[in-house]
């Protein structure tokens, strides 16, 4: 409840900030895009995490307004990568459910992306498998009207959602994330390893982009390459960081 009162007056009084978490190809170890991850600090609460704050925006009604300043300051800073010389550098931001649900999604993002005067390939959109399953023949279309506008879907937490694997045919999606809690023991678990392994195989079938998330140590990376997974997110390269910070990890890497 407290939360919830000092939630409602947040964007108005600016409290959020955006970090960003890179995201690095295996091989060539470039940085590729970057997740878009909301971070709150509340002068009466004090830094307040994103699992805490985005249910209670759910549920308060706020999320959609909170959700639409994040795409909106998301494609600008891809703007501003893009035009320091990033070339394809995108930026994905997580979309609740909910958000997914209204039908003026597809306008938002779209007067997002123009107003940052920012080409929508440079973003992506993660939804999770929960997300897109609740109405498939209606989701179906919402998914196209994005994909059609050159925005890219991804598919956050995979495996997660006990879902079938059948949409995967059905939806318009580039890029599936391995979540972090199958990444995590891979390199000492079998049982773990198969199955981001079997992931990986479906991911490269199907012709979808694979991330690994959560990658913290050197063994997990190894295994991953082991496995050919295209790219890496997790504290093994940065956390999520601000902008700026991450501009200059960037410019280091070069
Ligand atoms: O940043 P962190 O790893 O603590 O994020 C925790 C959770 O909060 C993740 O599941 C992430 O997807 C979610 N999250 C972070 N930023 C946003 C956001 O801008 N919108 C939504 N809907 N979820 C977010
Ligand atoms: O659910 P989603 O994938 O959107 O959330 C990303 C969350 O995972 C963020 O809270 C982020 O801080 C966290 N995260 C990213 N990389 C790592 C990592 O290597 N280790 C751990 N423990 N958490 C990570
Ligand atoms: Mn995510
Ligand atoms: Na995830």
């Amino acid at each position: 409840l407290r939360i919830e009162g000092c939630l409602r007056n947040a964007l108005q009084n600016n409290e959020f900030e955006i970090h960003y978490q890179p995201q690095v190809c295996l091989k060539t170890k470039k940085f590729i895009s970057a997740e878009a991850l909301l971070r709150w600090n509340s002068p009466e609460l004090g830094p307040v995490g994103p699992s805490d704050f985005i249910p209670v925006a759910e549920s308060a009604g706020l999320i959609n307004d909170i959700g639409e300043w994040v795409t909106r300051e998301a494609c600008r800073q891809a703007k501003r990568w893009s035009d320091e010389g990033l070339e394809n550098f995108r930026v994905s931001v997580n979309l609740s459910s909910l958000q997914f649900q209204r039908a003026t999604l597809v306008s938002m993002i779209k007067r997002a992306c123009e107003d940052a005067n920012l080409s929508p390939k440079l973003l992506e959109v993660e939804l999770t498998e929960s997300a897109v399953m609740a109405d498939v023949e209606h989701n179906v279309k919402r998914l196209n009207q994005i994909r059609d506008m050159g925005v890219s879907i991804s598919i956050d937490d995979f495996g997660t959602g006990y879902s079938s694997l059948s949409y995967l045919k059905k939806f318009p999606i580039n890029t599936l994330k391995i979540d972090r809690s199958f990444v995590i023991n891979i390199a000492q678990d079998p049982d773990d390893a198969a199955i981001v392994e079997a992931i990986i195989a479906l991911a490269k079938t199907l012709n979808l982009e694979i991330i690994a998330e959560g990658v913290e140590t050197l063994g997990q990376l190894k295994t991953l390459n082991d496995f050919s997974c295209d790219i890496i997110q997790g504290f093994y390269f940065s956390k999520a960081i601000p902008a700026d910070d991450l501009s200059q990890l960037m410019k280091k890497a070069l």
